[in-house]
């Protein structure tokens, strides 16, 4: 395949004054908008001089100006590197110095402050209702573009992954990989032109990029493009959407609103969840009260999505159902890499042409998380006699809460740093809203010190808000087995009911 741009727009409206994207304040995005404006993106960014490869870091807050900017970025062969919005300065020097982009583009209020970044080499702005320095310049553009080939394998975007050890690493996503994969899922949940998807999703993940936008893209299809989950805003948007997607969250949190009735969606098409496990009482609940079953699928930066529960056939709760069209799921012996027979608990390994292109600029730890062209995910899970897949546990240790990964190493490391702590152990345990909330088990310096807001107060800086222990207990020592290694089962147990 081509450049995605030149794959999406082959399935774009023939008519291009039909809408794509509608937002919050009632503005409209048509077809003929999105050409235009991605083309002048796509000047802008020549112009700018970012030439093919090139990568383009943004760290902006949600907006359709953002999403040509993509495009954009796609039509003149660069590489799009969207940073999450709640990163800090400190987390953002790493990635910048990492991805080195010739240009770095950041919200307006945070401009001077970037300045000072390393790694930035040049700086425009762009803010939530799409003004800034960026979107200014790109006006004045030519509005056409003849968009850049690009080889399949060429790299389309880089998203950072966070890691167990060491490092978060830039996944490189081809142009194949993210177009093989859309147009799987369009044709695997029966997307069409006649389909307006409810978008609440932030869109520097995966999931509210890939996903939704790009088979919105594939699909010919509108978006209602809303800023983030309102809830009241999602309320509003059901009666003129047909499908939405989400983390469990958003299902956890509309099934506590009492507008979320079985008339408000009885037209609706489609209900899918991913990036973190939807329970299967949630599910249950969800189709008592609504008459849909939630479509669960299963997904990772590295691999766009894997597996999916069927569009007809039966949607198993506590699954994700089978491998999707073109991808292969094997269950392995973690530790020897054997292959497992169903229904046996193993690592999930994934092979398939939606399977990353490595980690940028880190070939050895690429080659290690590989096993005969198998990409190693660190989920736990099996293939059932039917051939569901489910997911029962995690290799890795991660923890996931309202859809964004934490991984502990990271906090206990920003723990250790702080002069009060002696070590540190970070665990994930049941959050009603957000599935896992983060807790700290600290062991201080002094025995006497005790002062849990005065250490979370001091991770503001250095990790980002949804990262931060919610709470910080202290004890005299951590459990730990004969290896010396904490025992995270136990503190697991012991902190089980912090949240409930
Ligand atoms: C916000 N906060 C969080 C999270 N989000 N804390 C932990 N985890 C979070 N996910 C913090 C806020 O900073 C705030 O801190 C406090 O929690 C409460 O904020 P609230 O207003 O309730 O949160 P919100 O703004 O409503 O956001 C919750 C959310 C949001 C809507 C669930 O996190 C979200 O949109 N999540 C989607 C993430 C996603 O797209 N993941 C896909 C990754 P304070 O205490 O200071 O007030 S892609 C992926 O995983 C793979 C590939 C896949 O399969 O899809
Ligand atoms: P990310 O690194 O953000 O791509 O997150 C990928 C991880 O999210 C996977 O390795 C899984 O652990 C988790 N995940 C995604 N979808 C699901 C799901 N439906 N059920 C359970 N875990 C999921």
């Amino acid at each position: 395949m081509a450049n995605l741009y030149a794959t999406l727009s082959l399935c774009f409206p023939k008519d291009r004054s039909e809408v794509f994207a509608t937002t919050q304040d009632g503005s409209i995005l048509t077809y003929a908008d999105l050409e235009r404006r991605s083309a002048q993106y796509a000047h802008l960014l020549a112009r700018l001089g970012v030439r093919p490869d090139d990568r383009v870091a943004v760290q902006a807050s949600k907006s359709l100006e953002m999403l040509m900017l993509y495009l954009g970025c796609l039509r003149a062969g660069a590489i799009f590197l969207p940073l999450n919005t709640a990163y800090t300065p400190a987390e953002l020097t790493y990635f910048l110095e990492d991805a080195a982009p010739s240009l770095f583009v950041c919200r307006p209020e945070d401009e001077t402050e970037m300045r000072q970044l390393a790694g930035v080499a040049q700086l425009e702005t762009l803010d939530a209702d799409g003004r800034g320095t960026l979107a200014a310049e790109s006006v004045s553009q030519e509005d056409s573009f003849p968009t850049i080939d690009r080889s399949g394998d060429d790299i389309a975007a880089i998203l950072y992954t966070s890691g167990t050890t060491g490092r978060s690493k830039g996944a490189m996503l081809s142009h194949d990989n993210l177009a093989t994969n859309c147009l799987t899922l369009r044709d695997y949940w029966r997307f069409t032109s006649n389909d307006t998807l409810l978008h609440a999703l932030p869109i520097f993940h995966t999931h509210g990029l890939f996903v939704a936008t790009n088979i919105t893209l594939a699909a010919g299809a509108k978006m209602i493009f809303l800023p983030g989950f309102d809830i009241d805003q999602v309320i509003a948007a059901l009666p003129r959407s047909t499908v939405m997607m989400g983390v469990p969250t958003f299902y956890i949190r509309l099934l506590k609103e009492p507008a979320f009735t079985q008339e408000l969606v009885s037209h609706m098409r489609l209900f899918i969840s991913g990036s973190a496990p939807l329970s299967a009482d949630i599910h249950r609940v969800f189709h008592q009260h609504t008459g849909h079953m939630i479509l669960e699928r299963y997904g990772m930066t590295e691999t766009n999505m894997n597996a999916s529960n069927p569009y007809e056939g039966e949607r198993r709760a506590g699954t994700v159902g089978f491998p999707l069209p073109g991808v292969s799921i094997r269950i392995a012996d973690p530790d020897s890499g054997k292959q497992l027979p169903q229904e046996e608990v193993g690592v999930i390994e994934i092979q398939g042409p939606n399977v990353f292109k490595g980690y940028w600029n880190m070939p050895e730890k690429t080659a290690a998380e590989f096993r005969d062209g198998y990409f190693i995910s660190g989920d736990l899970g099996l293939i059932d006699n039917d051939g569901y897949v489910s997911i029962v546990g995690r290799a890795k240790d991660l923890i996931i809460a309202g859809g964004y990964n934490i991984y502990p190493a990271e906090v206990e490391a920003a723990l250790d740093e702080l002069a009060e702590i002696r070590e540190s152990a970070v665990v994930g345990v049941a959050h009603p809203d957000m599935g896992e909330g983060v807790v700290g088990v600290v062991v201080p310096v002094n025995p006497e010190f005790a002062d849990e807001s005065a250490i979370i107060g001091q991770l503001q800086d250095k990790l980002a808000r949804f990262k931060q222990p919610r709470r910080i207990f202290f004890v005299d020592e951590l459990p730990k087995n004969g290896m010396g290694k904490v025992q995270k089962t136990i503190l697991r147990e012991k902190y089980s009911d912090t949240f409930k």
